[in-house]
C-alpha cells in the first residue's frame, strides 16, 4: 500500500516539502536503530482536528530520549506546539502524528553520542490498522515463536526504533500464517503484548492486562482503556497471564495508537468467547470512540483541539 503524504513535514524545526524531509545514508539510526518515536492520532471532533492526549505522549517521547540519553534541545512544549503546527499547516483533521527523534550524521560506530540528534515530526491519514472489518468483526491472531526481549536487554518503557526489529519478525511471522497480528510472551512464557499493541482480556466480568514487568510498552491507550473501564465500573487487573489463559478467555482485544480498540475472535485457530466482539469489549469501543467523535464528553481532558 502506498504511503499517504501530506505537505509538510517539521524538520529541526522548518516546514519542508514531503518529499524534500530526507537524510544521509551515514545516519546513525540507519545503522544502529537509535531513534526513539511517537505514533499520535488526531480525530476530527465537530470539523476540526482534536489530539488525543498530547501530554502523555510528548512525556513519553521525552522519556525515551532520557533513557537513551538523547539530548532533543526542546522544551516540551515547543515540541506540543510543533506537533500541533504540523497538523493545522497540512489542513489535516482525522490523522496519524508521527514524532521521530534521531541520532544523525558525525561517526560511524555504536557509540551514538559523537552524532547530532535530529527530531522530525510528519503526519498523514492512516486508516484502521488492523482493517476496518477486524474493528467491528474481530482478529484473528497467533502466539508468536518470538518473544518479548528481557527487562535487563532492551528497556520496554522505550519506544526506540530498534527495538521494532523484534516486533517485525513478529509480524512477518504472523502474516505467513494468516493472521492479522501476533502476540508475544515475555522471556518468562507469559502473555506480553503485539507487534504493535497492549492486550486485554475478559473472563468472568474482570478485565486483564499485562503489567509493566511483562516487557509491554506503557501504551497510552491501555492506560485510557484502564480508565474508562473504572469510569464504567469494571474490575481491571494487572496480572502476569499464562498463554492458555488467551483460550478460555471470553473476550480479548487490542490496545494502540495505530489499532484503536480491536477486538480478537481466535488465537492460534481456537475460537475466543463467541467468536465474535464480546459485549465488553463493544461498550469500552463505543465509550472510547463516543469520546473520540465529540459525543461523549471528553471527561478527562484527553483532546487538545488544533484550531
Ligand atoms: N506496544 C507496542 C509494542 C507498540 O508499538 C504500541 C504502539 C503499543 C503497545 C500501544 O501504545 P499506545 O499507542 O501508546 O497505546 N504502536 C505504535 C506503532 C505502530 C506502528 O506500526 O508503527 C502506534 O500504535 O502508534
Amino acid at each position: 500500500m502506498a504511503q499517504n503524504k501530506s505537505e509538510f513535514i517539521w524538520f529541526n524545526g522548518e516546514l519542508v516539502p514531503w518529499d524534500q524531509a530526507t537524510v544521509h545514508v551515514t545516519t546513525h539510526a540507519l545503522h544502529y536503530g537509535s531513534s526513539v518515536f511517537e505514533g499520535i492520532r488526531a480525530y476530527e471532533v465537530n470539523g476540526a482536528a482534536a489530539i488525543f492526549r498530547l501530554g502523555p505522549h510528548v512525556d513519553r517521547l521525552f522519556n525515551s530520549c532520557k533513557i537513551y540519553r538523547m539530548d532533543i534541545g526542546y522544551s516540551k512544549k515547543a515540541i506540543g506546539q510543533a506537533i500541533i503546527e504540523t497538523v493545522k499547516v497540512n489542513k489535516l483533521k482525522g490523522c496519524y502524528i508521527r514524532p521521530l527523534v534521531f541520532r544523525g550524521t558525525g561517526a560511524i560506530g555504536v557509540n551514538p553520542l559523537p552524532c547530532s540528534v535530529e527530531t522530525v515530526i510528519f503526519a498523514f491519514e492512516w486508516a484502521h490498522y488492523l482493517g476496518a472489518e477486524a474493528i467491528e468483526q474481530g482478529a484473528d491472531v497467533g502466539v508468536s515463536s518470538w518473544r518479548r526481549m528481557a527487562p535487563d536487554t532492551f528497556p520496554s518503557m522505550a519506544k526506540v526504533g530498534g527495538q521494532y526489529v523484534n516486533s517485525q519478525l513478529m509480524k512477518m511471522e504472523a502474516l505467513s500464517h494468516n493472521y492479522v497480528e501476533a502476540i508475544a510472551l515475555n522471556y518468562e512464557g507469559f502473555v506480553s503484548e503485539g507487534s504493535g499493541e497492549n492486550i486485554f482480556l475478559v473472563r468472568d466480568g474482570v478485565i486483564y492486562t499485562p503489567p509493566l514487568g511483562a516487557s509491554i510498552l506503557e501504551g497510552i491507550t491501555r492506560h485510557s482503556m484502564i480508565t474508562l473501564a473504572a469510569d464504567l465500573g469494571y474490575t481491571v487487573r494487572e496480572a502476569m497471564i499464562p498463554r492458555e489463559f488467551l483460550y478460555l478467555a471470553d473476550e480479548m482485544f487490542f490496545t494502540g495508537t495505530a489499532a484503536e480498540v480491536t477486538p480478537i475472535r481466535s488465537v492460534d485457530g481456537i475460537t475466543i468467547g463467541s467468536g465474535k466482539r464480546g459485549p465488553i469489549t463493544e461498550r469500552l469501543q463505543s465509550e472510547f470512540f463516543g469520546i473520540l467523535a465529540g459525543e461523549v464528553q471528553d471527561r478527562h481532558g484527553w483532546l487538545t483541539p488544533v484550531a
